[in-house]
């Protein structure tokens, strides 16, 4: 049976009427009704763990806007923290975890078959959404490419450069590659547990695989995507994957081909020209408006929009940002954006 929602219309190369749009980090600190819920639920970590907050939370970029897909409130990092490794988010610092960086630190995580054990509000909330969200939207899953996830565990925090982790992987891969594995079997875990629950999709985060050069992007990067990718169709024949190896450049032709994703999430460093001629050929491309148009507004961020839509929009395609909105953001003009991806025909 062919799908009828928008989204996975897109993901499956079908035709759609529009394109259509959500945006990474749609639920957040932009968002007055979001900084509300935060201010009550205490911590990052207790929004994410409180089921009734977490749905709300998605909820609300969907209630406001219309988007044709809402993403999973939570985070990458729970992994790590249901792993055993500490994870603490400190207000306007960001993530901060206790450094692993060496075989004992592996030896002392918990097993990864059984992080679901701790994630079970996440899949409440999901199982609750998937109940109350309009019947067109599509609720998609997410979770961190093992490398991505790696950069936080092993730097301790986020940073510029990914050099803990870099160095870990370049001075010894074989130890840094059971870091690896660890994370790939925790992955298909939450990710499958996520799909029992109601996802319909699921997008995984590779936000620093730019960061590394070709060689240990094949290794780092590219297998163990492949490996999620095939453990997750075969448990789940069918179910559309979203990859967004953030960074990857020319590396994504082979990334898109290699890895047997669905779909291609570009950053804003791909050229749509490009993007269509290398990447939509092979499959649904997703992106790559430059956050910070959305920003500023305005007559610019509707010709860069006017601009992505006219070459990526005959489908198969997913209007999205090169990477998440930031707090920053003016609502309205989020609002301004939707409007217009909406009324575009091809
Ligand atoms: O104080 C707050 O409210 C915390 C801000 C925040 C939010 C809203 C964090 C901390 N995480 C999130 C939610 C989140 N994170 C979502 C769901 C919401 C949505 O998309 O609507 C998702 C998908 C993520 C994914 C995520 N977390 C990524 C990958 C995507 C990306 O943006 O690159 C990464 C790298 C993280 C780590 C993380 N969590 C939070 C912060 C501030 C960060 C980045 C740390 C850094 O700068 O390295």
């Amino acid at each position: 049976m062919l799908p009828e929602k928008k989204l996975l219309r897109a993901l499956a190369g079908l035709e759609t009427q529009g394109v259509p749009l959500w945006m990474m980090r749609q639920a957040g600190r932009y968002l007055p009704e979001y900084r509300e819920v935060r201010a009550r639920a205490g911590g990052f970590l207790d929004l994410c763990y409180t089921p009734e907050l977490a749905e709300e939370v998605t909820l609300q970029p969907i209630r406001r806007y219309g988007f044709d897909a809402a993403i999973l409130f939570s985070d990458i990092l729970v992994v790590p923290d249901a792993l055993g490794q500490k994870v603490a988010f400190k207000e306007g610092e960001g993530p901060v975890l206790e450094p692993i960086s060496d075989m004992a630190g592996l030896a002392a995580l918990s097993s990864p078959s059984r992080v679901t054990a701790h994630l079970k509000p996440v899949y409440e909330t999901v199982a609750r959404l998937s109940k109350s969200l309009p019947p067109e939207v599509t609720l998609i899953g997410f979770a961190g490419a093992p490398w991505t996830v790696a950069t936080y565990m092993v730097g301790g925090k986020g940073s510029p450069d990914q050099a803990a982790a870099k160095l870990w992987a370049y001075r010894a891969p074989d130890e840094f590659q059971k870091l690896i594995d660890i994370l790939v079997e925790a992955t298909v875990e939450h990710l499958s547990a996520q799909v029992m629950a109601g996802a319909e999709v699921i997008q995984i985060f590779d936000t620093w695989a730019g960061s590394l050069p070709e060689l240990a992007f094949e290794r780092f990067a590219l297998r163990p995507m492949k490996a999620i990718r095939d453990l997750m169709q075969a448990r789940f024949p069918g179910l559309p994957v979203i990859a967004f190896p953030r960074g990857a450049g020319a590396m994504a032709v082979r990334y898109f081909s290699e890895t047997g994703v669905t779909g291609l999430s570009i950053d804003t460093g791909v050229s749509p020209e490009w993007a269509r001629d290398a990447l939509q050929v092979q499959g649904c491309v997703q992106g790559n408006l430059d956050p910070l148009l959305l920003v500023a507004g305005g007559a610019e961020m509707r010709a860069h929009a006017l601009h992505i839509l006219e070459t990526l929009g005959k489908g198969p395609f997913i209007f999205n940002l090169g990477h998440g909105i930031v707090p920053q953001t003016p609502p309205e003009h989020v609002a301004e954006l939707v409007e217009l991806v909406k009324a575009w025909r091809p």
